[in-house]
Formats: C-alpha cells, structure tokens, sequence
C-alpha cells in the first residue's frame, strides 16, 4: 500500500438553525442560514482539491432526522460532485440521522456506501496498490443507542489498513447525550490503525496512534460551538501511525472576548474599546467571512455603572451597527457583565461572615503550602468524580500546579473574584 489521503468530517447538521442572535436583518439571517451548508460544500471542494482517495462520515450529517428538502439537495449534490470526481464517500449515521428514517432516495447515491446498524468491513477499491484497505463502520438504527456499537467491531487479520467510523461518545464526554457510549481501551481493543468519530462537536485528537480523533461539528450553531470549525485531512502509510491535519472551513465563527472595563470612563469609551477588540481578531478573511461574539465585560467597573449601559438596548444597537462594518464584518450575540464594583469589593473583604472568612480561606491557601496541597487534592478529587483525566484542561493538572505556587494564586484569585461577585449579585437582587 503506498500512501492514502482522506477527509473525515462529522456533525455537519444540515438544516441547524443558529441559536442565542439577538440581531436579525435579512442579510445575516441568509448568511447564517447558508454558513452550514457552506461548509458541507467545503468539505467536498476541499476532498476535490486535495485529491483525497475518500471521505468518511462520522454521522448527524443532517439536524432533523426527517431532513428538509435543502439539507437532502445539498447533501445529494455534494455526494455527486465526489462521484464525478471518483471520490467514494463513507457515512456511519448517528442520532440525529438513524437509519431508521434515513431518506429511502438518498441511499443508493451513486458513490454513498451507508454502513448498517451492525459494524461491517467495506473494503475500499480505488486503485491497485490499496487492496487491503477496510473501512469498519456501523450506523445509529434509531435515535438513541445505548448499548456500545465499538465493542462490536473487530479488524479483519491481513488487512494493510483498518479503518473505523462510527457516531460515539467516548468516556462519557459531558454536554452530548451518552448514547453508544464507549471508553479508549474499547477503541483499542478493536484493532483499528484510525478511529473516526463522530457526536462530540469539538475538534479533539484523542490518541496519536491509534490515530483516533473528532472533526467536531464544521459549523457552529451557538456560543458554546466557538473557536474554527472544519475537518480533518488524514494522510495514512502502512507500518506508521496516520497523521491528521485539521482544516478550518466554517464561514462563521462564533467567539467569547473578554473586555476590560478598568480603564473606560464612558459608554463611549466602552463602545470604541469594544470595536478595537473585535477588529483585532487575527483570523483567516478566506475562511471566516463573520465573526459572532459574545463580549464579556471584566475587571474593575467603578463608578460609571458600564454593566448597566452595556445592557441598555440602544447601546447593543450602536454597538452592533459599528461592528458590522469591520472589514471581517461581527455579530455581538449578547453583551455580558462580569465586573467587580471595587467600592463594594473592597469592603467585602473585611467583612465578618461567610464571604469575609471564605476570601480569607483563599489568601491562606496561596500562603500555606499545605493548605494548598490540601486543597488541589480536593479539587482533584472532584474533577475526577465528573470527568475523565484525559479532559482535566492543562492549567488545572494537579503535577503542575503543585510546583508553581504563582499560578495557584492567579486560580484562586479569579475563584475568589468570581464567589464574591456571585455573593454580591444574589445580595443585590434578594435571591
Ligand atoms: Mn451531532
């Protein structure tokens, strides 16, 4: 076998509405609705420019299980444009798109080999060299799949490479329904060179080699979908681990911009603060054609009240309007306050009572260093009871932390400002 290039995307949720914008004019809603089905289109032209020998699915290729008459248009055009350019496409279905109602005239498309419910090896036939080439795969029948479809695979002995494709969530990864769920070793344990996935909608390589990684979904929908969003290019040789190549394709980015009020006097400082930062984004004008933000006011906010006018409905109007003339034209979805009122901040701290004993609690534990032990041990803990270790982020990694003090305290610090902030918010509105 020599070397095989192919495209895995998942999740691309033909037909999903965006989520949580406040602003509608005629342009955006026809550039938000267009933005997932352009990226679909991206993928496709993408698998044509590269020269890629197939494109693998990893399911939720469309939103609704009954898709609309555009979701299927554009997915059937697609498939064809890879047909023409004898590129063979693979799609293990997932909850949103079972099998069960898959539409009966999309699954024959000359070119489209739909996997089953049971995990079954095709074997991929572009050229002479590769042979032994499978592709495993198996489909979601029904919308909710609880029982694990991984532990059914196995690989086929004298393959030269094995491939998987299925719609999964691995380790019980939060925020997606654990439906087929499975764990790294089950993945392991299938003997596969490549797992492609498909449920989660972030990008995430979960082990070099085995390769097995997500796409993530390659547009995102809502605020908690930002950051680029696209697909992986995986290039594949017998006898070493597959490479993947992540390429950003959505035309719109959804981002979270922290703004810092301590020094803006005004509504009008806020507003130029604000359309300096969003115009500062350093992302790729060929790809990104609109920035959605939420903008997120921090630090010191004294006297002037800014969380107050950043809520005022004509400033999110003024705002939104100079953002939409930027070169990279954005999109607030909200404004958010999470500014300290000093004034108030400061007393609390010597205040007697659960807040005053609580900061006092934090600034022992950045002296202490047993009380910091103490307490990263218990954080630890807890972090593990709700989430796999490979999820733990690198900046809450209890070996690292336990050799740099400064960064504890700069934690602490924030998880300080962020009680106190709570706490003063319950007191002000009495709940
Ligand atoms: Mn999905």
């Amino acid at each position: 076998m020599t070397t095989l290039k192919f495209i895995h995307a998942a999740d691309i949720h033909l037909g999903r509405p965006f989520s949580g914008l406040r602003r509608s004019s005629p342009e955006l809603g026809n550039l938000f609705l267009q933005a997932g089905y352009d990226a679909w289109d991206r993928i496709v032209t993408t698998a044509i420019h590269r020269g890629v020998d197939f494109l693998t699915l990893g399911g939720d290729v469309f939103d609704a299980p009954n898709p609309t008459v555009r979701a299927r248009v554009a997915f059937k055009n697609g498939v064809e444009r890879l047909y023409d350019a004898r590129i063979p496409v693979y799609l293990a279905v997932g909850n949103h798109d079972p099998l069960k109602s898959f539409p009966e005239s999309l699954r024959t498309l000359p070119g489209l080999n739909l996997f089953g419910p049971n995990p079954e090896g095709m074997r991929f036939a572009g050229q002479e060299q590769t042979d032994g080439v499978m592709i495993f795969g198996a489909g979601f029948e029904k919308a909710v799949i609880t029982d694990s479809l991984v532990r059914k695979f196995r690989r086929d002995p004298g393959l030269d490479l094995a491939i998987g494709v299925v719609h999964t969530n691995v380790a019980g990864t939060s925020g997606h329904e654990n439906y087929s769920p499975c764990t790294l070793d089950d993945l392991r344990a299938a003997g596969m060179d490549i797992w492609c996935l498909g449920h989660v909608h972030s990008s995430e390589i979960l082990s070099q080699d085995p390769l097995i990684l997500y796409p993530g979904t390659s547009q995102g929908a809502h605020i908690n979908e930002s950051g680029l969003r696209g697909c992986h290019l995986i290039v594949a040789q017998h006898g070493s681990p597959a490479v993947a190549e992540f390429i950003p394709l959505a035309p719109v980015c959804w981002l979270r911009v922290d703004l810092d009020v301590t020094e803006c006097h005004s509504a009008e400082d806020l507003l130029d603060d604000a359309v300096a930062l969003c115009s500062g984004t350093s992302l790729d004008a060929d790809v990104v054609r609109a920035v959605v933000v939420r903008l997120n006011l921090t630090g010191q906010d004294g006297s002037q009240g800014l969380g107050t006018i950043a809520s005022d409905p004509e400033f999110f109007e003024v705002l939104s309007e100079r953002l939409a003339t930027l070169s990279l034209p954005v999109f607030p979805e909200s404004v958010r306050d999470s500014t300290r009122s000093s004034a108030s901040l400061n007393s609390l701290k010597d205040e007697e009572g659960f807040l005053g004993d609580f900061l006092e609690l934090c600034r022992r534990s950045v002296e202490e260093p047993s009380m910091r032990d103490h307490l990263l041990g218990g954080v630890q803990a807890e972090l593990l009871k709700k989430l796999h270790r490979r999820y733990i982020p690198a900046e809450l990694d209890l070996e690292r932390l336990k050799n740099d003090p400064k960064a504890v305290a700069t934690l602490l610090d924030e998880a300080g400002d962020l009680v106190a902030g709570m706490f003063l918010e319950s007191r002000e509105t009495g709940s």
